[in-house]
Parts: structure tokens; C-alpha cells; sequence
């Protein structure tokens, strides 16, 4: 007998803190605000990296849609690493379609993000029924679900400007149980007093830019003077000599700056 989605949603209230929350204090428990965006395209080499770096990290973000190896039974072995070493897992999906086609997106196809990704990342360009649709949907799974929406890129010529990051907020205070943070190159004024988490992608130590338009930031740069809560870092890890030293001083560096921030 399963349990229904009620009975479901009961459990999860027991087990889980909001997600919100949690991410909060899985920074504070493991002094990581350094998400791993482990844009590989082998997900048995993502299974293995996750094990030598999960100490290190409070997010792994993927893109599923990169894997050349992608099945349902090797990302729940990845959920099960994300359990164990207690980081949160995160598909940069960026969705951006209607309602109707994103929620089917989400919960549908040969990856069935809903069931794995703890996070996702959308877009506010179609208007807020990309939020209710995607919200209802995440409903549907005995575990908590959020989103991160996408106020501004790191990209040179990204078109969010100051008006569009205003109506990106003001759709994640209408939907703010989902939204719980969103991706940012600059802290943003809300009118509510929640502690949005606010994600910044484009942090690099050794590199200012990519050749195709990324733009990077130093982790201090990121929380100090950009207002991060969680800094992104992809190829300044994956590329290095040493991935897991590489990744121990991402935390390092990205922590010192986040305590001194909340002083
Ligand atoms: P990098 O290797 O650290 O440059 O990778 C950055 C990652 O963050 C990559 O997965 C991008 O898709 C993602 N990203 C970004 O770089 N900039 C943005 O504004 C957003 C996402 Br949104």
C-alpha cells in the first residue's frame, strides 16, 4: 500500500527543514557555502568526483541534459552520496517555457528531474505561471523541492536589467515557499524580510573571463562585495591539477568571506 500524497507530504514535514533552511545550516554544519557545478558529461565521473569532494561542498549542480551516461538507477546512486555526505542536489534545468511544457519537463521524460534534484533553476522571462506550474508539480514528490530564479547572469551582454531583476523579485515574494533564492550577480532589494539565498556563478581565483563570455569573480569578491550567500564554481575546480585541494580551498576562501559577511 502507498502512501498517498498527503500521507507523503506529512512525512516530509517530520523528516526535512524547510529547504530554505536547510541549506543554512548545512553551511554552518559543514562551514562549505561552495557549491560544485560539476558540468562533466559522464555522470559515473560526477558519482566518483561527488565522493572525493562531498565533504567540501554545500550544493552539486548538474546539467542532466550533458550526460552521455544519464539512467534514473545512477542519479539515485548520486541522491544517495548527496544523503550521505549532506549536500543538497541541484539541476541547472533553467526552465523557460510555458507552465504546461515546464512542469511536463520537470516531472516527465528520461530524467524526471522532480524526483532527484532537490533544487532547479528557472527563469522568469514567461511570467509567474512558470512557478505555479512548477510548484504544483513538486508537490506530486515525498520530498521538499525548490527553485532558484535566474534575476541575473554572469554572461557579457546578459539582457536582465534593473527592471526585469524587479519583477524577478517580486515573482519569487508571490511564490515565495518555492523560490528560495535566486541567482544574482548583486544582493537585491526585497520587500519582505526573507533571507533569500542568493547563488553567484562566474567565481574564479585564477581567470577573469572565458572566450566565450563568462565572466568571473574572486570567491571574496562574490560574497563580500556581490552579496553571495553560495558561490558557483565549475572549471576553476574541474580543470585544476587537483581537484579535491582545489575544491578545499574554494570552501576555504568562499567560507572566510561568508562569516565575515555575517558578522
Ligand atoms: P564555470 O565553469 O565556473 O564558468 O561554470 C559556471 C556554471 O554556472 C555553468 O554550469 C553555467 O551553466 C552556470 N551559470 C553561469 O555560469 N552563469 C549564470 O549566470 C548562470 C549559470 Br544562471
Amino acid at each position: 500500500n502507498q502512501p498517498n500524497v498527503d500521507e507523503k507530504r506529512t512525512v516530509v514535514k517530520s523528516n526535512y527543514l524547510p529547504i530554505r533552511e536547510h541549506i543554512r545550516t548545512i553551511i554552518e554544519e559543514k562551514k562549505s557555502n561552495l557549491c560544485l557545478s560539476a558540468d562533466l558529461t559522464n555522470l559515473d565521473e560526477i558519482i566518483e568526483l561527488s565522493k572525493q569532494v562531498g565533504d567540501y561542498i554545500c550544493l552539486l549542480k548538474i546539467h542532466c541534459d550533458i550526460l552521455n551516461d544519464f539512467t534514473m538507477e545512477k542519479i539515485r546512486q548520486l541522491k544517495t552520496i548527496s544523503k550521505e555526505k549532506n549536500f543538497l542536489l541541484f539541476e541547472d534545468r533553467k526552465f523557460a517555457d510555458i507552465g504546461n511544457t515546464v512542469s511536463l519537463q520537470y516531472t516527465k521524460g528520461l530524467s524526471q528531474i522532480c524526483e532527484w534534484a532537490d533544487l532547479v533553476t528557472v527563469h522568469a522571462l514567461p511570467g509567474d505561471g512558470i512557478l505555479k506550474a512548477l510548484e504544483e508539480s513538486s508537490k506530486e514528490v515525498g520530498e521538499p523541492r525548490g527553485c532558484f530564479l535566474l534575476a541575473q547572469m554572469s554572461s557579457k551582454g546578459a539582457l536582465t536589467d534593473e527592471k526585469y531583476v524587479k519583477a524577478t523579485v517580486q515573482y519569487a515574494e508571490k511564490y515565495q515557499n518555492f523560490v528560495i533564492g535566486f541567482i544574482a550577480q548583486s544582493r537585491l532589494s526585497t520587500s519582505s524580510n526573507i533571507d533569500y539565498i542568493h547563488c553567484t556563478p562566474g567565481v574564479h581565483i585564477n581567470s577573469s573571463e572565458d572566450k566565450f563570455g563568462q565572466q568571473y569573480i574572486s570567491p571574496a569578491e562574490a560574497v563580500l562585495q556581490r552579496g553571495a550567500d553560495v558561490i558557483i564554481c565549475g572549471r576553476a575546480i574541474l580543470e585544476s591539477n587537483d581537484r579535491v585541494q582545489t575544491a578545499k580551498l574554494y570552501q576555504t576562501e568562499g567560507y572566510k568571506a561568508y562569516q565575515q559577511k555575517r558578522q
